[in-house]
């Protein structure tokens, strides 16, 4: 198995047109005939027709019906004795697979005893020999027979057109999908499923059936997922014109399942995770979870399934522009001002705290990559967050309306077809004729293909005889594998000055007639640039990158009182979220390169408690926007800022950090209690969420406080709360405030919640998660989780129990992960093995990992070379694993 690279790139010699597939379903032996009709592609010369496979078992080919001569190149099947001349002819092939041993859950497998499948990016290959790429669509007809008593469900892609009864307890069912489709949107689904069903009539008049299926005890956890597509539905339709093309729209939940969920034509498969929830078993972060996972699996009907990418490095063409969608989807639900700026914030922090990692790591690759070993390693925070930051700045540079106006191009042109990035860019700017986007299309392309996150340097200078501020921007981008120099990118820098009276001051470029009021967006094209503001009466403070316009790392030196001054007053409520964070990020790096434990004391000065007092008792913000301002920021986003890493260090400072801000403002988090714990009968809407939020985030600080004097009455209340709370959020947030304060009730509220859980996966997963990312004082973590493992309810093959302990442990937890004995790595290097052997996503995923270990500091270090040298060097590894290490090596 080689490297596939981007740029050799050719259509496929045939194109199959239709495609019939009969399944005799059983778990041990499933037979599948594929009935297709192909013809050669007559732009491209001559050539066998090579089709893809993998693990299967050929009984038959028949061409036109009568046996042909064939052989096999390792896994493809090669067929060189076809008609000639471009006639469409028919090819017969009887495969048999073993779904109960496909324990990679790519392909056909199973899950509770039902069938399922999982076909992006190359599972199709695994059910039946094809050109499984996605340039080449076909119609597919498909009939499903198995026994009718054990799979009384029997569905697939479009509509139902024929099912009945067959002998021997038997039954099948006939779909038919009227729509071309590549092989990667093929799904079944056969078992014992129960759905909730609602018509709809959508704005145009057209009738929809929605289903959303699950297992029989599962119903009542459907109602958020059915709203949400309900939501979506009218969403897209409203926003972008786009309605749904099919009569029938199904959702079906597994609980085994490798990654969120999977937009298969008119028949999404998702994980559990993101369908199910109920008051009693969901938090307020599962809620939005589902809400948004549900919309962006529907929006990539029109984003991924009408128009879809025409080889895998165009993964963002669908993925990067569904994110936006659903970001945008997510924000236009949530209402008000203050609603939109929180989840942005929860966007740029997930982005900050994973992607740029990843654009510093070894792993770093362009929005459209050049090459791969294994193209599920590339269903990457890079593509999927950072390609929805490049969507987004498409809207920033040409305006809500004329990216609408780029959209219908876009589909104008496309619908129907296999396009690449550069289609999408092309449509964006021929919509918009003299923008700025049109004009620097070439230089805006850059962000497709140089990988790194670029950092914007910017200097404020005020003079005040001539009553001018001048701003002098930098851009500059470190680099990244194989990419050592990157040319300058098109950056929209949306900015504002704020000035002392909290206000903004009317912006005047020196060359503009007259003055903006509030933000103005500055468009960086070159290396430097210098912005002469006139008319500025007194020293503002410059407020730069408001709603984070740009995925970029920005280095601006603002004094503490600049940024007080930000975290007070910016009217962009990104920015001022933003100061608190920088305020916060400055002293931890500070405090962690000084060294001294004398910095662990009181790492937080008077000045800084105050401004945070000031926002947690401030009349009019939301809940939810303190409980974000009120957070610190987290340990891998803090490591990502420095060039060595001691992750003990960090995480010291930063307890240290949560302990005095617990400390010193305890009445104050007493207050926010007492004001948001009360938030009557559960609703998931903004404003219950964030208040649940923030006497989620009082608690654990009360917990804290209570800690370092003995305390009893808080972490009492969190027990009783963990006892009788009426909703998941708040009994989770009480659960977390006691194990992570270490406190010794923590026990018996675990036990307390294992107890009433133990039938729900879902929340068990919790229970698993919050135990293994609990922080770690004194080395306790690790053996926690190795117990964890021998736990009844552990399972490594369930991908979302093992995420649940290992994930949490080796990416969710660096204090506990990244010991001073190694013992760690030798754990990581263990569990990759071991999860390598059966399911090789999720062992890569777990890989990942130690993509940071490089900048670790000694011992650390040499340490984790050694473990991930250790996997390197085993025999038989996946090439999902092996690209993983081998890049880290390099
Ligand atoms: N296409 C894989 C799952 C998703 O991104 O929706
Ligand atoms: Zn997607």
């Amino acid at each position: 198995s080689a490297v596939t690279r981007r740029l050799d790139y050719a259509p496929p010699a045939f194109w199959i047109d239709s495609v019939e597939l009969t399944f005799d379903l059983d778990p041990a032996k499933t037979r599948v005939l594929n009935r297709m009709r192909l013809r050669r592609n007559p732009d491209v010369p001559a050539q066998p027709l090579r089709l893809d496979g993998d693990e299967l078992n050929l009984s038959r080919v028949m061409l036109a019906g009568q046996g042909c001569s064939f052989r096999m190149d390792g896994e493809t099947l090669v067929l060189e004795n076809l008609p000639e001349g471009n006639a469409p002819f028919e090819l017969e092939i009887f495969t048999t697979c073993y779904p109960e041993k496909n324990s990679k859950l790519m392909g056909l497998f199973m899950s509770g005893g039902d069938f399922f499948t999982q076909c992006e990016a190359e599972g199709f290959r695994r059910i039946t020999y094809f050109l499984d790429r996605p340039d080449v669509m076909a119609t597919y007809t498909v009939t499903l027979r198995a026994d009718k008593a054990r799979y009384p469900v029997l569905l697939s892609n479009g509509n139902l057109t024929d099912e009945g009864e067959l002998p021997d307890g038997r039954h099948f069912a006939t779909w038919h999908d009227p729509h071309n489709k590549p092989s990667y949107l093929f799904a079944l689904v056969a078992g014992k499923l129960v759905a909730r069903e609602q018509r709809i009539a959508t704005r145009s008049g057209s009738e929809h059936l929605l289903q959303v299926y699950v297992r029989p005890g599962d119903l009542d956890k459907t109602e958020h997922a059915m709203n949400s597509l309900i939501h979506s539905v009218l969403w897209d339709e409203a926003r972008f014109g786009l309605p749904l093309d099919l009569e029938r729209f199904m959702i079906v939940a597994t609980s085994d399942f490798n990654a969120g969920a999977m937009e298969n034509k008119g028949l999404n498969i998702f994980n559990t995770k993101y369908v199910l929830a109920k008051p009693s078993t969901a938090t307020d972060g599962d809620y939005d979870a589902v809400e948004s996972v549900i919309g962006h699996e529907y929006f990539h009907n029109w984003t991924g399934n009408r128009v879809t990418c025409r080889d895998w490095f165009q993964l963002s063409l669908k993925e990067g522009l569904t994110v936006f969608r659903d970001q945008e989807f997510s924000m236009d639900l949530a209402g008000t001002p203050s609603a939109r700026a929180v989840k942005r914030i929860e966007n740029v922090i997930d982005l900050r705290s994973a992607q740029f990692p990843e654009d510093a790591g070894p792993m770093a690759h362009p929005v459209r990559p050049d090459e791969y070993l294994e193209i599920s390693n590339f269903y990457t925070t890079t593509i999927y967050e950072k390609g929805a930051e490049v969507v987004r700045m498409y809207q920033t540079l040409i305006g809500r309306e004329g990216f609408r106006k780029g959209i219908d191009l876009y589909f104008q042109r496309h619908d129907g077809q296999a396009v690449t990035c550069d289609d999408f860019a092309q449509a964006m700017a021929d919509a918009n004729e003299g923008s700025d986007l049109a004009r620097l299309l070439p230089q805006f392309k850059r962000w497709y293909s140089q990988a790194g996150t670029p950092v914007v340097k910017a200097q404020g200078r005020y003079d005040a005889a001539a009553r001018t501020y001048t701003l002098t921007v930098s851009q500059s981008c470190p680099a990244t594998p194989g990419q050592p120099r990157k040319e300058p990118f098109v950056i929209p820098v949306q900015m504002g000055l704020v000035g002392a009276d909290g206000r903004d001051v009317p912006l005047q470029l020196d060359h503009w007639q007259q003055a903006v009021q509030g933000s103005h967006t500055v468009v960086l094209t070159e290396g430097e640039t210098t912005l002469t503001f006139i008319h500025v009466d007194a020293e503002p403070v410059p407020s730069l990158l408001r709603g984070f316009s740009a995925p970029v790392e920005l280095d601006i030196d603002l004094a503490p009182a600049q940024l007080m001054h930000l975290l007070a007053h910016d009217s962009d409520p990104f920015n001022r979220w933003e100061a608190g964070q920088q305020l916060a990020l400055q002293t931890a790096i500070e405090k962690i390169e000084s060294g001294a434990d004398t910095a662990l004391a009181q790492p937080l000065n008077d000045a800084h408690l105050q401004a945070l007092r000031a926002v947690l008792r401030h009349p009019q913000l939301d809940a939810a926007f303190k409980a974000l301002v009120l957070t610190l920021p987290d340990e891998d986003y803090i490591a990502d800022q420095l060039d060595t890493v001691d992750p003990q260090r960090i995480h010291a400072v930063c307890e240290a950090m949560a302990r005095q801000l617990a400390t010193e403002l305890r009445a104050d988090w007493a207050w926010a209690y007492e004001q948001c714990h009360d938030t009557g009968a559960y609703t998931p809407d903004p404003v219950s969420s964030g208040k649940r939020s923030l006497a989620g985030l009082a608690l654990h600080m009360l917990c804290l406080a209570a800690q370092q004097d003995g305390d009893a009455v808080w972490p009492g209340k969190a027990y009783q709360r963990v006892k009788d709370a009426g909703n998941m959020t708040d009994r989770l947030n009480a659960l977390h405030a006691l194990v992570y304060s270490g406190h010794e009730l923590a026990g018996r509220a675990l036990e307390r919640f294992y107890t009433l859980f133990k039938d729900e996966p879902l929340a068990l997963d919790k229970w698993f998660a919050l135990q293994s990312h609990a922080p770690d004082r004194g080395g306790h973590i690790l053996p926690a989780v190795r117990q964890l493992m021998k736990h009844p309810d552990f399972s490594l093959r369930n991908p979302n129990r093992a995420r649940s302990v290992l994930s949490a442990f080796c990416h969710g937890n660096p204090a506990g992960f990244h010991r001073r004995d190694a013992a760690g790595y030798v754990f990581w290097a263990d569990q990759v093995l071991a999860l390598d052997a059966f399911n090789p996503q999720v062992a890569a995923r777990l890989a990942r990992a130690m993509d940071a270990w490089a900048r670790l500091a000694e011992p650390y270090r040499a340490a984790a070379r050694a473990a991930i040298e250790r996997v390197a060097a085993h025999a038989g590894l996946s090439n999902d694993v092996r690209e993983v290490v081998t890049r880290a090596l390099t």
